[in-house]
């Protein structure tokens, strides 16, 4: 469950008091998780589970009553089926999002789960500043490195040697069982990387970075890449596709990388948080050559 600073004042606070009050003796556990999400439409569209369940059996509470909030406003109210699930359609507009889902009784919340969605199409020619900020890199040679959102992307424009540009969340998320998925497109010589790093932490660049970096380089001899921190963990001499979907999934403390759906790599993860800010940026990596690269379908479910 995660608490979110936005989240503290209205009604919901009461409920979460109430909560935190009744979550250690409640005998039922709530579990909401969001799948199929569908990134084309907007606002976005996606499967809200929600799974009821007696903890000392594991077993569904059947008909359980459950209230369904998205950003303190209440979205739903309902039962669950005779096994205790309930699947609702749910739809977000806003880029950063709280949904929470409470099972309550006679106004008392016995148990609740919290999902943090963010998520970006880059469908509007405009960079959301409530949810990014961009940064860029000087190069050695003339050129001026830029993240703008244009045909449906956030586009990262490199043209210069050694200069980098991107986009970053302006406020963290926890990314404790979360999972971080967006489409990246490296164009020729500029590589394409998603990172995470502790919001304590400085951005530095891919392999100075004290988080994770992965990448993928259509030039390159490596073409895709994982850096923990200062040491590249993970080398790969191909790519499924260009663009490609790439995810970093928490898992417990286990972090993990996938590419196109597949597990790449894996480790315990290192660094001191895992409240973290989230980039999306390019990099023109070498002395020649052109590219212009870019991302898109941003999504990070947490909670
Ligand atoms: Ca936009
Ligand atoms: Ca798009």
């Amino acid at each position: 469950m995660l608490v979110s600073e936005e989240r503290l004042p209205v009604l919901n606070n009461v409920f979460r008091l109430m909560n935190n009050r009744a979550s250690a003796i409640s005998a039922l556990s709530v579990e909401a998780s969001l799948r199929n999400v569908r990134m084309i439409e907007t606002p976005i569209k996606g499967s809200l589970d929600i799974d009821i369940t007696e903890k000392s059996t594991g077993k569904g509470v059947p008909l359980a009553p459950f209230i369904v909030y998205v950003n303190n406003a209440e979205e739903f109210t309902g039962r669950c089926d005779t096994k205790g699930k309930y699947s609702y359609e749910l739809s977000l507009k806003n880029h950063r999002s709280v949904v929470d889902v409470y099972h309550a009784r006679k106004r008392l919340v016995e148990a609740s789960d919290s999902l943090s969605v963010l998520w970006d199409n880059f469908n509007d020619n405009e960079i959301d500043r409530k949810l990014w900020d961009t940064f860029s890199g000087k190069s050695m040679w003339p050129g001026t490195p830029k993240a703008y959102e244009r045909g449906n992307r956030i586009v990262f424009d490199c043209a210069a040697t050694r200069s980098l540009a991107g986009i970053h969340t302006v406020k963290p998320v926890d990314i404790s069982n979360g999972r971080i998925k967006a489409k990246l497109y490296s164009g020729g010589i500029v590589t394409c990387f998603i990172s995470i790093l502790p919001s304590t932490e400085p951005f530095q660049g891919a392999s100075y970075n004290k988080g994770y970096d992965i990448g993928i380089w259509e030039d390159g001899g490596t073409k895709l890449f994982v850096y923990s921190g200062e040491k590249t963990v993970y080398r790969q001499r191909t790519l499924k596709a260009n663009p490609e979907i790439i995810e970093i999934v928490l898992d417990g403390d286990t972090i993990r990388f996938l590419e196109g759906g597949s597990e790449v790599y894996s480790e315990t993860y290192k660094p001191p948080s895992k409240l973290c800010n989230i980039y999306l940026w390019a990099h023109h990596w070498w002395y020649q050559g052109r590219g212009s690269s870019w991302a898109d379908d941003f999504l990070f479910v947490g909670g």
